[in-house]
């Protein structure tokens, strides 16, 4: 079997038993039960970049990283890939800020860790670059001779044409991706997008790379034992202070304004607006880690929902009843777990996102015999998959209510349909099921990006 390389923006810390979020664990997984090398940034700045990579051997893993100097780190991270891609990809034009010095350090950036992979690669290793902010890498690996497989997982949506063109660099960007022999996305819409914008791009000469959907799954059963075996002390707590009778909302997601929490706020207090009987009687917990901070757009988020928990509590809280519990801080994973399981309706209404592992994580922890109801957002990608939850439109704010206010009474046997529907499908399309069957095609690809014969690409050294 060929040597699989894994490039993401941050390597994973392969020394920990459990990682934070669900990509990194799929990720970790799998390379360190076929062995393998993962490539990304060491998450430190330095006054200079380094000839050579670090390489550190973790088993039969080899973990190459390198670090960012600052003003790399501003162009690259903060001002390219968190400022233009991350807004434009989740439909957000108002939010992007274009700048030629972000868009060169971002193009600066994926060439170097292109140079110190390439130093690192042998002739039959398999690639898999991630995500959004090594858009231009292979292209560059492409440039150096590298005549590899090649394929590249975006983890965020795929906008339409008349959403990216607005990047004065669309075309670029579109013939980067060409540079692969796979492109996967997480959902057919983002594909399709794609594939539109391929249409309106003049490639003639090039052999086009193949491009699919792949939604990304969860570890089902190792949520749900977490989950399992985590919750006995949740509820006996919740029975210590009285409130088991109540009903709990939860909801978790980065700060991001991609997540919809201020809409997700508006939607809790009209709730309790429209049906006053849920009242002393429905809490909503929000636990919303930080996360990067150093973009302007991030702290506004922060400040406005602040602003909206204090204004909620402010007006409907009692004595003993506190209707929103907002947490901004990274939570324990086992503690997610059991916190999901111990909640009536797991509420997940992004503006936009790419797929949303919290949906599957909700649906794994719960117990199927009395299990909880998800809300979710059509415009997640999970939303392709997941019918069987109630889902809305988080711009709508009434709809939202309306749609907590049903989930709260649902009788068990839907909620036990309802659930098992949805086990079922994130349990097909797990982790690993994601995991094969991307690294399957690209092993089946014509490999017409990596052919020699091919000419290369148009796109112009920067
Ligand atoms: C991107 C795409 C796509 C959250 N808070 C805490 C915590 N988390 C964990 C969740 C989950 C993960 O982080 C978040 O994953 P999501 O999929 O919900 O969202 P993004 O971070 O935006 O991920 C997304 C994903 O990539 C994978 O392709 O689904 O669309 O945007 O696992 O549980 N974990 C802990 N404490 C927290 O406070 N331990």
């Amino acid at each position: 079997m060929s040597r699989l390389v894994i490039v993401s923006n941050r390597v994973a810390d392969l020394r920990k038993k459990t990682q934070t979020g669900g990509l990194a664990v799929g990720l970790a997984d799998a390379i360190r039960s076929r062995g393998g090398l993962w490539f990304g940034w060491n998450g430190k700045i330095e006054a200079e970049i380094p000839d050579e990579p670090s390489v550190t051997e973790i088993g039969n893993v080899k973990m190459v990283s390198a670090p960012l100097t600052r003003e790399d780190y501003d162009c690259f991270y903060v001002g390219y890939a968190n400022s233009v891609l991350w807004p434009l990809f989740h439909y957000r034009l108002d939010l992007v800020r274009n700048q030629d010095e972000a868009y060169a350090g971002y193009r600066r950036v994926n060439a170097y860790f292109a140079r110190m992979l390439a130093q690192q690669l042998q002739p039959d290793d398999v690639i898999w670059i991630h995500d959004y902010q090594l858009l231009t890498m292979a292209l560059e690996l492409r440039r150096l001779g590298c005549r590899q497989r090649i394929g590249f997982f975006l983890h965020i949506p795929f906008p339409p044409h008349d959403v990216l063109s607005a990047s004065p660099h669309h075309q670029d960007l579109l013939d980067a991706l060409l540079s692969h022999d796979l492109v996967g996305f997480q959902t057919e819409t983002d594909l399709e997008n794609f594939r539109n914008c391929l249409e309106h791009i003049e490639h003639p000469d090039r052999a086009e790379a193949e491009a699919d959907a792949f939604p990304i799954g969860i570890d089902v059963d190792d949520f749900a034992k977490l989950a399992h075996h985590a919750s006995d002390d949740v509820l006996l707590d919740r029975i210590r202070r009285g409130i088991l009778g109540r009903a709990q909302i939860i909801g978790v997601d980065r700060l991001d304004y991609s997540k919809g929490l201020p809409e997700r706020m508006r939607a809790f207090n009209r709730l309790l607006e429209l049906y006053p009987e849920h009242q002393r009687a429905v809490s909503y917990l929000q636990i919303a880690p930080p996360t990067r901070e150093d973009v302007s757009a991030y702290s506004d988020i922060r400040r406005e929902l602040e602003g909206l928990a204090g204004a909620i509590n402010g007006r409907h809280a009692d004595f003993n009843w506190t209707p929103v519990k907002y947490i901004h801080r990274n939570v324990a994973r086992e503690k997610l777990a059991s916190l999901f399981r111990t909640s009536n309706v797991g509420l997940v209404t992004p503006l936009r996102d790419g797929m949303n592992l919290v949906a599957k994580e909700y649906v794994a922890a719960q117990d199927p015999e009395n299990p909880g109801v998800l809300v979710l957002s059509h415009f997640a990608g999970a939303a392709e998959q997941m019918r069987e939850a109630l889902l809305v439109n988080p711009y709508d704010t009434d709809g939202v209510a309306k749609a907590i206010h049903h989930a709260l009474a649902i009788p068990l046997d839907e909620r036990q349909a309802r659930h098992a529907a949805l086990l079922k499908r994130i349990t097909e399309h797990d982790a690993q099921w994601w995991l094969e069957t991307f690294l399957e095609r690209l092993a089946g690809c014509e490999h017409p990006a990596s052919s020699p014969a091919l000419k290369g690409p148009r796109l112009a050294a920067i």
